[in-house]
């Protein structure tokens, strides 16, 4: 790729997680985007994990959504955006405004979100607008709110580099904030008595570099943190003087806490580990100075979610371990921008920049937009809102940035619900979405690259997302689309906005005023009057903003024992643990967890787009201990069905001990746009937090049995198949093309002919090698010296085949080679490299074997100086742990 010396690399945000790294990016003359860690950047300086650095790999424009449609057909934005004007404008002359809603997402930028929550709330008149936050961070908002008095997160990165012990809760952090996980990990080298615990019932890649892993039994952190809290007060390790200076609620909390009257045995033993670890556990966190606890969703997806956080937030408010260097309840959020929607009152029960819906506040908001119409108490939360839809209370809905066909609990509902809906709008920048398959109206967004605004990350911090490259199609900016269709609706005065930066301003001037009113922390000060061209060099800003901050500025809040609640107390909230509604029995004996994967983001609509993401595990994951695995007679790379009281889903066994017994666990990644049945939001059914209304995603209720296809395939193509009827396919992108995972209840033979059928290419030329006996069968069809379309069927397949199949299209080998690897199904040349470990570096392992066996590695330090792999943004390492352990067994 050829550096272009005119264009300057441009500073932007990356899409995906939280962390909210700082890229750079520059344009190429042929259309290439070159993206890098920004250096200056406070949350990354200058790393990138596999995902951020494979940005530039996303934009291709055949996936894009580009021009308006209604009924799937074309239309300009003037007919869209009236259409979609008067018919909420009818629905709500004719039912009132709550049978109208927007759901929406923390993939909007502050802006867009800001103009959403305006519309619905303030000019419409209906607090029905919620976000998918909802699923993902609500219960610590909820937390938050009932132990600060506002959804604020006291701490910092920098306390990852002060901390004496970090704690993981509920939080994968080596694959889903791969850059925070890498920080600690310095941490830890920098300072070799920094500890590291990780709760969760899963062995997962960030137990690798943990001093101490409890594998506690899923959905009992209350039980864990009440009892900690007991053992604090029993040894003499609270802060009483930090107790009463600033907290209320402690005695009735301990009260609570100590209820149970379980020994530490008895705890250990019904929290499924051993005493001896719960105790360390306890004098580790009694002991250090610097505890900082990072949470995510094994807490907050549960119907205990809002509990689960404040039974941590007690233990660090009873030791004054909060808003002090490295010490700190932490909630990690998940997508890029879920604090700038919390911050906007993008979630139904707040009403803006932090306010919820007292009548003064109400007072202030309705003057400030001069929005007599304002809504005046919460709207309906997601789930709810579903169930409107369903019932048919809500009429009209709009969903943007978000794909709730695919995220929400029991989709055969939510898909029933949307298209029972008289009236869908869905706004996204992929043209090929689940949700999308039931809209009424289509509305091309501008993705990221395109789209220009703010987003802030976990740690309160707004940074800039810069427009790096030009528009596809017709695509638009979320703030713009619906500022043009309130303008539409007759709200003129409330939505003339011509630059994002004009509401950026709006928005900063409300915190403001929101604070003289509340003191919430969140305030932005002298932002509210910045400049255009201040704004579009606006560096990193961490609120509470007074003044224009420099680059590296970091701050906590609630250093001085001062929170936002009224009388500045903090405080204790007494909980219990309380068993999920959701329970096993006989139909449904196994309980069925579910996260991410290292390399995929959600529902794939991007990270699928980029080859090498798709590399590090292709297909759904079922992850089962080898004694279910046995129970149900599951061997390693069989395919599962697993079912629930709503659904069924199809999944690639996976048999490992980094589960627990009865608690399987899926990917949540696949969707009906990439497989026939891996979407596993099918199985779930809506048990909520009854605080936060956030649904418990992880302990569903499920019974497993072997699918015993009579025949399976790998297929590859250079594009995707019009139809395909097998039972179980799973669509992956690979460089050149797509490869398709078969199964299928045809005979090896019958399968074989319907998928020579599919082949776009009947005249090429083609070579076969067909084995009846051995139910065997190959076809490669080839032209201009390469491969164009090839698969091989059989009885079984054996997995490892699909590394160098997946490998065809590389290009690397001659024509010959690729024909005759295929045909033996031997893989020859650079196919024989085997399966890509390293994502950002592209080591397969065949390398890193034969490495770690010529060169008897013993440590991946050793490994990662001989191939590279690890040295991209490291969170292969745990992989490359578990190579040199099965090398050496
Ligand atoms: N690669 C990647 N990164 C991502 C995302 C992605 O899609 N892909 N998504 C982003 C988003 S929006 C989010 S919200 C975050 C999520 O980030 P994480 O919360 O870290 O990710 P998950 O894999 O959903 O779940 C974390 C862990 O919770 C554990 N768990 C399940 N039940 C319990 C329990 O009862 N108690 C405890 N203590 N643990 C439990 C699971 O075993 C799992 O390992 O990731 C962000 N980053
Ligand atoms: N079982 C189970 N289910 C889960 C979870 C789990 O752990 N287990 N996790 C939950 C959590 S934490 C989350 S956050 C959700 C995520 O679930 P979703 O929000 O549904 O997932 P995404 O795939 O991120 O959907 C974002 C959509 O917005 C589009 N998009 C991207 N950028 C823009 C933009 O700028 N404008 C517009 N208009 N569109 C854009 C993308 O193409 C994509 O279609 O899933 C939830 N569902
Ligand atoms: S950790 Fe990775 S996905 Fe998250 S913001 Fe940084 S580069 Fe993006
Ligand atoms: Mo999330």
């Amino acid at each position: 790729m050829s550096q272009n010396p005119i264009t300057p690399w441009i500073k932007t945000t990356c899409a995906y997680c939280g962390v909210g790294c700082g890229v750079e990016a520059k344009p190429q003359r042929n259309g290439a985007l070159l993206i890098r860690g920004d250096k200056s950047h406070p949350a990354n300086l200058g790393k990138l994990c596999s995902k951020g650095q494979a940005l530039g790999e996303t934009l291709s424009d055949t996936h894009r959504l580009k021009f308006p449609m209604i009924e799937n057909q074309r239309v300009s934005w003037d007919k869209a955006i009236s259409t979609v004007a008067e018919q909420f404008q009818q629905t709500i002359a004719k039912h009132g405004p709550d049978s109208v809603a927007f759901y929406l997402s923390g993939q909007l930028l502050t802006e867009d979100y800001y103009v959403a929550n305006k519309l619905m709330k303030g000019f419409i008149g209906s607090a029905n607008v919620d976000t998918n936050s909802r699923l993902c961070m609500s219960s610590s908002v909820a937390g938050h709110k009932r132990a600060f008095g506002s959804d604020s997160m006291p701490g910092c990165y920098q306390d990852i580099e002060a901390a004496d012990l970090i704690i993981l809760v509920g939080s994968n952090l080596a694959w889903c904030h791969p850059i925070l996980f890498q920080r600690i990990k310095a941490a830890k080298a920098q300072n070799p008595d920094c500890k590291l615990v990780v709760i969760d019932p899963r062995k997962t890649a960030s137990c690798y570099d943990a001093d101490l892993h409890l594998a506690l039994a899923n959905g009992k952190d209350v039980l864990l943190f009440n009892r900690l809290l007991a053992y604090l007060a029993d040894n003499q390790l609270l802060d009483h003087d930090y107790i009463e200076q600033h907290t209320q609620g402690f005695e009735a909390t301990l009260q609570s806490a100590q209820q149970d009257k379980l020994t530490l045995e008895q705890t250990a033993k019904q929290l499924q580990i051993s005493p001896v670890q719960l105790k360390q556990f306890f004098e580790l966190f009694g002991h250090s100075d610097k505890v900082l606890t990072l949470y995510s969703q094994g807490v907050n997806q549960s119907t205990q979610g809002t509990d689960k956080v404040n039974s941590i937030i007690n233990c660090h408010l009873a030791t004054g371990k909060i808003g002090q260097p490295g010490s700190s309840p932490f909630s990690i959020t998940g997508q890029p921008n879920a604090m700038g929607g919390r911050e906007v009152g993008g979630l139904a029960n707040m009403l803006a920049s932090h306010l919820d819906f007292s009548d003064r506040n109400c007072e202030l908001v309705r003057d400030f937009w001069r929005a007599p119409q304002i809504a005046t108490r919460p709207g309906l939360k997601a789930i709810d809102m579903f169930d409107a839809i369903a019932e048919g209370k809500i009429k009209a809905i709009w969903i943007m940035a978000t794909n709730p066909a695919v995220s929400l609990p029991d989709s055969h509902k939510i898909k029933a619900a949307l298209a029972k809906c008289p009236f869908v709008v869905v706004s996204d920048c992929v043209a090929d979405t689940d949700t999308l398959a039931l809209a009424d109206v289509k509305l091309p967004a501008q993705g990221w690259s395109e789209k220009s605004g703010t987003v802030t990350n976990s740690e309160r911090r707004i940074s800039r997302q810069r427009r790096v490259t030009t528009t596809q199609g017709e695509a638009k900016p979320d703030w713009w689309i619906i500022s043009e269709v309130a303008k539409k609706m007759g709200f003129i005065h409330g939505f003339n906005y011509r630059h994002e930066a004009q509401i950026f301003r709006e928005y900063a001037t409300l915190t403001n005023k929101a604070h003289g009113l509340s003191q919430n922390a969140l305030v932005l000060g002298d932002l509210a009057d910045i400049s255009d061209s201040d704004y579009y060099r606006l560096a990193p800003q961490q609120w509470p903003v007074n003044r224009l901050q420099s680059q590296m500025f970091h701050q906590r809040l609630f250093a001085d024992g001062r929170f936002n609640t009224d009388n500045r107390r903090a405080r204790l909230i007494p909980v219990r643990y309380i068993a999920s509604a959701q329970t096993c029995d006989q139909q449904f004996p196994l309980k069925l967890n579910s996260g991410r994967s290292r390399d995929q983001w959600h529902t794939m609509t991007r990270t699928a787009l980029a080859a090498r993401l798709c590399q590090h595990q292709p297909e759904p994951q079922l992850q089962i201990h080898p004694e279910d695995a046995a129970a149900y007679r599951l061997d390693q790379h069989d395919i599962a069905e697993i079912t629930s009281v709503t659904g069924k889903a199809l999944l690639r066994v996976n048999v490992g001990k980094e589960v627990k017994p009865g608690e399987p666990f899926s990917t949540i990644h696949w969707s009906n746009s990439n497989s026939s049945a891996g979407k596993i939001s099918t199985l779930g059914k809506a048990f909520i937090d009854p605080i936060s209304g956030q649904p418990e995603m992880k302990a569903t209720p499920v019974s497993i049995r072997r699918y015993s296809p009579q025949s399976q395939a790998l297929l590859v193509c250079r594009q995707p198949l019009a139809r395909l009827e097998s039972p179980y396919w799973v669509k992956q992108t690979i460089k050149g093309g797509f490869c398709y995972f078969i199964a299928s209840e045809l005979s090896p033979g019958l399968l074989n002919k319907s998928l020579k059928a599919l082949s776009p290419y009947q005249q090429i030329t083609q070579v076969m090698a067909e084995s009846p006996q051995q139910q065997c069968y190959r076809l490669a069809q080839s032209s201009q010296q390469q491969v164009q379309f090839a698969y091989i069927v059989s009885e079984q397949l054996d997995p490892s085949h699909h590394a160098w199949f997946a490998a065809l299209f590389n290009d690397q080998d001659e024509l010959s080679t690729l024909l005759s690897s295929l045909l033996s199904t031997e893989p020859k040349g650079t196919l024989a490299e085997g399966r890509i470990i390293c994502a950002c570096k592209q080591v397969g392992e065949k390398t890193l074997s034969c490495a770690i066996k010529q060169q008897e590695v013993k440590d991946t330090a050793t490994l990662t100086t001989l191939t590279e792999a690890g040295s991209g943004c490291g969170s292969c390492i745990a992989e490359l742990e578990e190579l040199i352990k099965t090398v050496y067994e």
